[in-house]
């Protein structure tokens, strides 16, 4: 679209690349030619990778010890669609946004979506926000929104959903994706049964309004803010609520949703056969929930995952997944680690594809345990970096992504325009 970012600013900060681009090119051609992979075919998925980027993800993060607001941050959904603009005109996978209302509520969502079309930028799944209170928010959320004792809470929450997805419909969605707060802090606080039940009963209400080609995605998470229980709180109670509403309901996997050592991939697997796994929020974690930039700690589990969703796709078991990332960027400019993100989710997607799964088949059948391992080592220590520099310059996009966008000088430019209001707001967002 290159709206965000001037084409002949990349074009030139290309060249400066292209040489050893070509070289390391040729180089990765002539290895995997040994390997029988279709080089073209594999170009091809590089380019036709869709990702989302979460409206919330532009803005700084922070924990609730505090934020330290970056230089010229976005203020609105308006100026977080000029960022996202400019991500995915660096790398050219990253053309839609995902917003979370109330967060990013405007007066005119036609004219929000003619902006961000203008940008080449369309509007992913939509998120509802019912875990903090909004200012003229008739009943609070402290003790609960879909699942909270109080009916008229409860359907106040509902009602919250229902408007996302009247927003959703005129940006042009199709999905919705609800992650609640709702859990206890106290042993005896919640009835585990009623709450579960009145999720249920709350979602079936959002459910009859969703549009025929829309699908609601259930996010799970086991601790936080409610730190003895989560109603939703692992994938099986994900799966068995996704179950209960109907075919729409998929379940969301954010891959730092789990306890420590959880085998992420092989829930993937799980799920999978369940025929309920609807898409993902990508981010990395040492400990919980740290919301970390994909890849940047265990880079090889994301490459496992990509494994388990390729086979898949590979034997038909899937056809399509919705893949985001969900992540709080705290201390780094979010552009450049959403440029960086990016670039990790596309190479573990790349390397999973080099796994030849006959191979691995064959492997496993012979109990070859070493064999199978050091099969999809090979393919995780690929270098893959130069097909996929490579094939974002064939697109018009950035040879190096940070290196072309520090070299715009992006977010100095934009703190000109970009008069922060001087409050330091602790928060997620
Ligand atoms: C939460 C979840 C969920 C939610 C987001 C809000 O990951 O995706 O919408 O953070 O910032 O932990
Ligand atoms: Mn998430
Ligand atoms: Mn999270």
């Amino acid at each position: 679209m290159f709206k965000a970012v001037d084409k002949n600013k990349i074009f030139d900060s290309n060249k400066k690349f292209l040489n050893n681009l070509n070289k390391d090119y040729d180089y990765f051609c002539e290895k995997v030619s040994r390997l029988n992979i279709d080089i073209k075919a594999l170009k091809k998925k590089i380019s036709s990778l869709n990702l989302a980027l979460p409206s919330w993800g532009l803005g700084t993060g922070g924990t609730r010890f505090g934020r330290f607001p970056g230089l010229g941050e976005p203020r609105n959904i308006f100026e977080k669609i000029e960022d996202c603009g400019v991500v995915n005109d660096l790398v050219g996978i990253a053309s839609s946004v995902s917003p979370h209302f109330p967060w990013d509520n405007v007066e005119d969502y036609k004219a929000l979506k003619d902006h961000a079309t203008s940008y080449g930028i369309k509007f992913d799944v939509v998120n509802s926000n019912s875990f903090q209170d909004q200012i003229n928010q008739k009943y609070s959320y402290k003790f609960g929104s879909l699942t909270n004792p109080d009916k008229s809470i409860r359907q106040q929450a509902v009602e919250l959903n229902i408007e996302c997805i009247n927003k959703g419909k005129t940006l042009g969605s199709k999905g919705l994706t609800v992650w609640i707060a709702d859990g206890g802090n106290f042993p005896g606080q919640q009835n585990f049964s009623k709450a579960l039940s009145y999720y249920i009963e709350s979602m079936q209400k959002i459910y009859k309004f969703l549009p025929k080609d829309w699908k609601i995605l259930l996010e799970h998470k086991p601790y936080e803010p409610s730190f003895y229980s989560t109603v939703i709180n692992d994938w099986g109670t994900s799966y068995i609520c996704a179950k209960e509403l109907g075919e729409k309901a998929m379940c969301l996997v954010d891959l730092g949703h789990h306890l420590p050592n959880t085998n992420i991939e092989m829930i993937v697997s799980r799920l999978i056969d369940l025929k309920k796994l609807g898409g993902f929020h990508f981010n990395d974690s040492k400990f919980g929930d740290d919301d970390l930039d994909t890849g940047s700690i265990n880079p090889y589990e994301l490459f496992l995952i990509f494994n388990e969703i390729v086979c898949a796709f590979d034997q038909k078991k899937i056809s399509n997944m919705s893949y985001m990332i969900d992540q709080s960027h705290n201390v780094t400019d979010p552009i450049e680690s959403l440029l960086q993100s990016s670039n990790e989710i596309i190479s573990a997607y790349i390397k999973s594809l080099l796994v030849d799964q006959k191979k691995l088949t064959n492997l496993q059948k012979e109990n070859d345990i070493i064999g199978a391992n050091i099969l999809l080592k090979q393919a995780f220590n690929t270098g893959v970096s130069a097909l996929i520099n490579k094939t974002r310059y064939e697109n018009n996009n950035a040879i190096e992504p940070i290196y072309t966008y520090r070299e715009l000088n992006y977010k100095k430019e934009k703190s000109k325009i970009r008069i922060q209001n001087k409050k330091n707001n602790p928060g997620i967002v």
